[in-house]
C-alpha cells in the first residue's frame, strides 16, 4: 500500500507530503454505492421528510423539498474502514432539471468536511468578505481546470467534493492539493427539462463526462484528482450541500458512486440512454401507466401535480381526483371523493417487509431453526446463551411464536432438527467452554419428540468441542449428522469435525468419518444430480482467518476433497438453485491484518457451479459487515438472499440486507432491515403468508418480519 502511494506521488510531482498518508487507508474492493437508495431505503417504515416522489414524462424521480438531515449521512456508513476517497471513480446520475436562473448553482450531491467549532478572528473576517458563497465568485474562463483561490468558511465544514449544476454547465468541485478548491467545468445545457443520465468518470490522467451514452467530453486537467483526499468524519448530502442555498430543484432518479471504474462501460450502450440505469431505488422503478397516451394535454403538469406520495391520508371531496402513490405498498390510488380506489398495484412481488413480532427471549440467541411437528404445527427452536433458563422451543400461534418448552442447555451455540421416519429430532450443542477452559459440559444432546408427552426428551449425548453447527442429511436412505467442532480449549482450532451415521440396530448415532477442520463454523450439505456434497466453513486456524474452506464430495461411502476456496473467517455456506444453475454463497466474518484492527466490512462471495469445469467459480462479491448467515428463499417467481450483518467494527446495530435476483446483474439490494447483533435468519411460510425471523446474539429478542406480496 505505502509503496503504491509513493509511486503515485512521484508521478504527481509532489515533493511535500503529509507523512501520515501512508498509514491512511484507501477504500478498496468497493462495489457501486447507490447513494440515493441508501438515503431513501434505510428506513422503509416511513416516508422520509424533505423528499417527495414525483413523476414526469411517465418516469419517477424524487424532488427535494428541503435540505433535510434525512438526506445526509456519514461517509463512513458507506465508505467503511478507509480514510481516503477513491482516487478513481465514476458518478452516475439520472436527473431532470428545469431551467436554472443565471448565477444559481444547485448541488446534485456533496461531501462535506466535519463541522469545526472554533473559528479564528481572521477567518471571520474572510467569511464576511466572502458573503457566504465561495463558488459564485468563481469566474469560469475555460473548459477545464478552474482554480479557486479562496477557501470556504471554516465554521460550517468545507466541501470535500460536490457535483453542481448551473444554467449551462456541470461543475465537479473538490478539495485539491494543499486544500485548494478545484472546479472542473463541463459546458452544455443539462437543465432543459429533459431526463438525462450522466456518467462523470475521474481517472488518473483524464476526466470524462458521458451524457445519455453519447460520445464523452474529455478534459485533461493540469492537476489530477488527489490520491489522498481525506474523508474521515465527512458527510454526504444528497440533493444539496446541507443548506437551503444550492438545493437541487429538479428530479433525481439515480445517484451511484462507482469506485474504481468508469460506469459508462457498464450502462452504455443503452436502448434508453436518457434513463440508462445502473441502480435506481426500487420504488422509482415501476412505471405506473396513467392515461398519458390517451390525454396528452394532461400529461405534463396538471396530472403530475395531482400525484401525492406518502403514507395514507384521508380522501375527502376536496381531494377528489387526487392520485396518491404509496411507496410502501407500491400502489397508485385515486380519490373518488369518499375513499381511495386502486389504480395500480404491483402484483406478485415482494413489496415491503413488516415487523410482525418482537419476541422477548430469556437471553441472547445464537441460532434459530423453524420446523413442523405433526399435531403441533410450526415450531421454532432457539439456542439461547444463558444457562439459567436454557434454550427454548416455541410454538407458532396467530400472534407469533410463544414459548412452549425450555430445554436445559449451557451456552448453546447451534441446533438443528431432522426427521427419521415419522419421528422428529432436535440436536443442540452446549458450549460452556465458550467462556474459558472447561471441558465438562462441552457436548451436544439429541432430543426426540415424544408424541405422548408432547415434549422433546433426551435421546443421545455426543462429545463435541464448542460445536458451532449441526447438519443433518440423508444419502441412500441413511441418516447422517455432521458436527462443526470449532475448537478445543481456547487455542486449538485445527481439530476433527465428525460425521455420524444412524445405526438401526443400536438405535444410536455412531462415528462414520472424521474430517480435519480449522475453527469450523458451518456445514452445508447439498445434492446436484447424482452427487452429494458437504462444504465446511473454516473460520480460523489459530493464526489467521484467511483459510481454505473445503467442499467435499461423497465417493464410495465417504467424503473426499472436491475443491478448496479461500475464505475470511467463514461463518456460513448457503447453497441454492435458480433454474438449473447451482450457487454457493459464503458469509465472511472478518479479516485480520497483522496486529492492527480487524476489517469487518469485507466481501462475501457467491460462487456458481461451472458444470463443464466441475468447479465452483466466483459469481458475485457482496460487501457485508461481519456476515454470519445467508438465507435464500423464493417468493412467487422471485429469488432472494438475506444476509445477517452482525458488526461493522463499531456497532452491532446495523442493517441486514435483503437482495433480489435480477438475472444478469446478479443480486441487488432491495430492503434494509434493522438488526441488533444479528446471528441468524430463517425464512418460513404459514397459511400462505411468508415470514423471516432473525435472532440476536447481543440482545434478548428475536424479530419476525412478514413479507408482503401484492
Ligand atoms: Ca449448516
Ligand atoms: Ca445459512
Ligand atoms: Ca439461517
Amino acid at each position: 500500500m505505502s509503496s503504491l502511494i509513493f509511486v503515485q506521488l512521484l508521478l504527481l510531482g509532489l515533493s511535500v507530503i503529509d507523512t501520515t498518508t501512508d498509514t491512511w487507508r484507501h477504500c478498496t474492493d468497493l462495489l457501486p454505492l447507490d447513494l440515493l437508495s441508501f438515503v431513501l431505503e434505510r428506513d422503509t417504515s416511513r416516508l422520509l421528510p424533505g423528499v417527495q416522489m414525483r413523476q414526469s414524462g411517465g418516469v419517477r424521480g424524487v424532488h427535494f423539498s428541503s435540505p433535510h438531515t434525512s438526506m445526509s449521512f456519514s461517509s463512513s456508513q458507506l465508505l467503511v474502514n478507509c480514510d481516503l476517497f477513491p482516487k478513481e471513480f465514476s458518478i452516475v446520475v439520472t436527473l431532470k432539471a428545469t431551467q436554472i436562473v443565471p448565477k444559481r448553482n444547485e448541488y446534485i450531491f456533496s461531501l462535506m468536511e466535519a463541522k469545526k467549532e472554533e473559528k479564528r478572528a481572521v477567518e471571520e473576517k474572510e467569511e464576511e468578505d466572502d458573503k457566504g458563497n465561495i463558488f459564485e465568485r468563481s469566474k469560469e474562463r475555460g473548459v477545464s481546470g478552474e482554480r479557486e483561490k479562496k477557501q470556504g468558511k471554516n465554521n460550517e465544514g468545507r466541501m470535500i467534493l460536490g457535483l453542481r449544476l448551473s444554467r449551462k454547465r456541470l461543475h465537479f468541485v473538490f478539495k485539491g492539493h494543499g486544500g485548494v478548491i478545484e472546479n472542473w467545468v463541463f459546458r452544455g445545457t443539462l437543465a432543459d427539462n429533459q431526463w438525462h443520465t450522466l456518467v462523470l468518470a475521474v481517472g488518473g490522467q483524464h476526466v470524462r463526462l458521458t451524457v445519455d451514452c453519447s460520445s464523452p467530453q474529455e478534459i485533461t486537467p493540469s492537476r489530477h484528482f488527489p490520491s489522498d483526499l481525506y474523508i474521515q468524519g465527512s458527510r454526504f448530502h444528497i440533493g444539496s450541500r446541507g443548506k437551503w442555498k444550492g438545493l437541487f430543484s429538479g428530479l433525481m432518479r439515480q445517484l451511484v458512486l462507482v469506485p474504481g471504474s468508469d460506469a459508462s462501460h457498464q450502462i452504455c450502450p443503452s436502448s434508453n440512454p436518457q434513463l440508462a440505469a445502473l441502480s435506481v431505488p426500487p420504488f422509482l422503478l415501476d412505471l405506473p401507466v396513467i392515461g398519458r397516451e390517451t390525454n396528452s394535454h394532461l400529461t405534463s403538469y396538471g396530472l403530475e401535480e395531482r400525484v401525492s406520495v406518502g403514507l395514507e391520508q384521508p380522501c375527502s371531496e376536496l381531494l377528489r381526483g387526487q392520485l396518491w402513490f404509496n411507496p410502501l405498498r407500491k400502489g397508485l390510488y385515486l380519490c373518488d371523493g369518499r375513499g381511495w380506489t386502486t389504480v395500480l398495484e404491483d402484483h406478485k412481488r415482494l413489496d415491503y417487509v413488516l415487523e410482525h413480532q418482537v419476541l422477548t427471549t430469556s437471553s441472547e440467541t445464537h441460532d434459530v431453526e423453524v420446523f413442523q411437528v405433526s399435531g403441533m404445527g410450526l415450531m421454532a427452536a432457539m439456542a439461547h446463551r444463558s444457562t439459567a433458563s436454557g434454550s427454548g422451543v416455541y410454538q407458532w400461534t396467530h400472534t407469533g411464536f410463544e414459548l412452549y418448552q425450555n430445554i436445559s442447555t449451557q451456552g448453546a451455540l447451534a441446533l438443528r432438527h431432522f426427521n427419521m421416519g415419522k419421528n422428529v429430532f432436535l440436536v443442540v450443542s452446549n458450549s460452556p467452554t465458550n467462556n474459558g477452559f472447561k471441558s465438562e459440559g462441552d457436548f451436544s444432546v439429541i432430543y426426540k419428540w415424544s408424541k405422548r408427552r408432547k415434549q422433546f426428551v433426551k435421546f443421545q449425548i455426543l462429545q463435541t468441542h464448542c460445536a458451532r453447527d449441526w447438519e443433518a442429511f440423508t444419502i441412500k436412505r441413511q441418516t447422517y449428522l455432521a458436527v462443526a467442532n470449532h475448537r478445543i480449549g481456547n487455542n486449538n482450532h485445527t481439530i476433527d469435525s465428525v460425521i455420524y451415521k444412524w445405526n438401526r440396530l443400536t438405535k444410536s448415532f455412531e462415528v462414520h468419518q472424521k474430517l480435519l477442520t480449522s475453527g469450523a463454523y458451518d456445514w452445508e450439505f447439498f445434492t446436484v444430480g447424482p452427487y452429494h456434497f458437504l462444504v465446511v466453513a473454516n473460520a480460523f486456524d489459530g493464526v489467521t482467518t484467511s483459510v481454505d474452506s473445503v467442499i467435499y464430495i461423497w465417493l464410495n461411502g465417504s467424503f473426499q476433497v472436491f475443491q478448496t476456496i479461500k475464505t475470511f473467517c467463514a461463518t456460513d455456506w448457503e447453497m441454492f438453485q435458480i433454474g438449473s444453475r447451482v450457487f454457493l454463497a459464503v458469509a465472511n466474518g472478518h479479516r485480520l491484518y497483522g496486529n492492527g484492527p480487524s476489517r469487518y466490512a469485507i466481501n462475501s462471495t457467491i460462487y456458481e457451479l461451472d458444470m463443464n469445469g466441475q468447479l465452483f467459480v466466483r459469481f458475485q462479491d457482496i460487501l457485508t459487515y461481519s456476515a454470519v448467515d445467508w438465507e435464500f428463499f423464493s417468493l412467487g417467481e422471485e429469488y432472494f438472499l438475506v444476509v445477517a450483518n452482525s458488526f461493522n467494527g463499531e456497532s452491532y446495530s446495523l442493517n441486514s440486507i435483503l437482495y433480489r435476483w435480477q438475472g444478469y446483474e446478479g443480486f441487488v439490494p432491495v430492503h434494509w432491515l434493522p438488526t441488533i447483533g444479528c446471528s441468524d435468519w430463517e425464512f418460513f411460510s404459514s397459511k400462505g403468508e411468508s415470514y423471516l425471523i432473525y435472532s440476536s446474539a447481543k440482545a434478548s429478542l428475536s424479530k419476525v418480519f412478514k413479507l408482503k406480496i401484492y
